[in-house]
């Protein structure tokens, strides 16, 4: 049967009934992938399994939540949606409403968000505010402004956004046929973490598996908040769609941390850069720069030993490296240019093979 969005496959598990219209682009069921040729370039000794959330329709694990609370919103006659965003939640947000038929109204930090994001809220039909100012300030704006209006908060304050994003843990159960021992996410506003615990969680209680991953969590050095254990002012970092410095599940992210047994950690954005790039060029998985945090932790631990030898690690890559291509350009050489001749092609291909 073919698949039918995360509502549909997981309504058990999720707070809709049958009178609740379900907005949906058929997000989830996306790919989970065993790292083998990683595995062997690191020389390193776990099973890294990524689930690339990447694939889904706006590219990023948002669709997860954002169909939740586009259809709660749709059940409670909301005419329009509102987000702080440094990206991804405001394409989710945008498709989700424009497929809903209702506004969405994204704020958005001025020159801090990825150009293929921006893309997504304006096509999709998204009236887009840019503030000169960073992803903390907007939620703040985002959370006066539905005290006052009657627009639908859908930052991941909203809860039927953490009850999709819950579906990433059941199908990761589901894809891999046991639990992972160590689970490993780049951690921004701190929702997405505190889903996937709230969702393993559930998926043992019904009986659906037998045991709970660790839980460990990535955020940029410098826009390290969880790590440093007080809000970052002024948060900076290559990877703006983690450019965080005051999480709003702040709490859901110790928990997850704390019961789990695990660690909230930090990496450089070299550190992010090198690993983006070695996941696309080992793998052939184009993650964004946020994303690579994930494997970029892992990494930092098993040099320090943390990991037991042999442990299996699932790390979500939360969003496609499309979305912002201008970081390739930092990483990579710029491409040959030749005159078209094949006595000049081959001359390159002879270094080549
Ligand atoms: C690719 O879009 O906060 O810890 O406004 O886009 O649940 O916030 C994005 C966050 C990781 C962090 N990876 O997840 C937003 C936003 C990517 C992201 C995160 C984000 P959370």
């Amino acid at each position: 049967m073919a698949w039918r969005g995360v509502i549909e496959e997981y309504r058990e598990f999720l707070p809709v009934s049958d009178t609740t219209p379900i907005v949906t682009l058929k997000e989830g069921n996306t790919p989970l992938i065993k790292a083998e040729n990683l595995k062997r370039k690191l020389g390193i000794n776990l099973e890294i399994y990524f689930k690339f959330d990447g694939a889904n329709p706006t590219g990023s694990f948002k669709d997860r939540g954002m169909t939740l609370a586009l259809s709660k919103a749709i059940e409670a006659d909301s005419k329009a949606v509102i987000c702080a965003s440094t990206g991804n939640t405001s394409a989710s947000a945008s498709a989700y409403a424009a497929k809903a038929g209702i506004k969405a109204i994204v704020l958005i930090p001025e020159g801090k968000i990825a150009l293929g994001k921006l893309a997504q809220a304006l096509i999709y039909g998204a009236h887009v505010i840019q503030i000169k100012g960073n992803f903390d300030q907007a939620l703040n704006i985002v959370k006066a402004i539905v005290q006052k209006y009657p627009i639908t908060l859908v930052n991941s304050i909203n809860p039927f956004r953490l009850e999709g994003q819950k579906s990433a843990s059941f199908e990761v159960s589901d894809q891999l046929g046991f639990v992972p021992r160590y689970h490993a996410l780049p951690v921004g506003n701190a929702g997405n973490i505190t889903a996937y615990w709230k969702g393993y969680k559930e998926y043992k209680k019904a009986g659906k598996i037998t045991s709970l991953p660790i839980m460990l969590g990535f955020q940029a050095a410098g826009a390290a908040p969880l790590v440093q254990g007080k809000p970052i002012e002024k948060p900076e970092t290559i990877a703006t769609a983690i450019r965080i410095g005051n999480p709003a599940s702040w709490k859901g992210a110790i928990e997850a941390r704390d019961e789990s047994g695990g660690r909230i950690d930090s990496v450089t954005d070299s550190e992010i850069l090198n690993v983006y790039s070695l996941i696309a060029s080992t793998e052939g998985i184009f993650c964004e720069p946020a994303s690579a945090a994930s494997l970029a932790g892992v990494i930092k631990l098993y040099n320090k030993n943390y990991f037991k030898t042999g442990a299996s690690v699932v790390c979500t890559l939360t969003g496609s490296g499309l979305k912002d291509p201008d970081i390739v350009f930092k990483v990579s050489k710029e491409p040959l240019k030749v005159k078209a001749e094949i006595q000049a092609v081959e001359k390159i291909i002879e270094g080549i093979i």
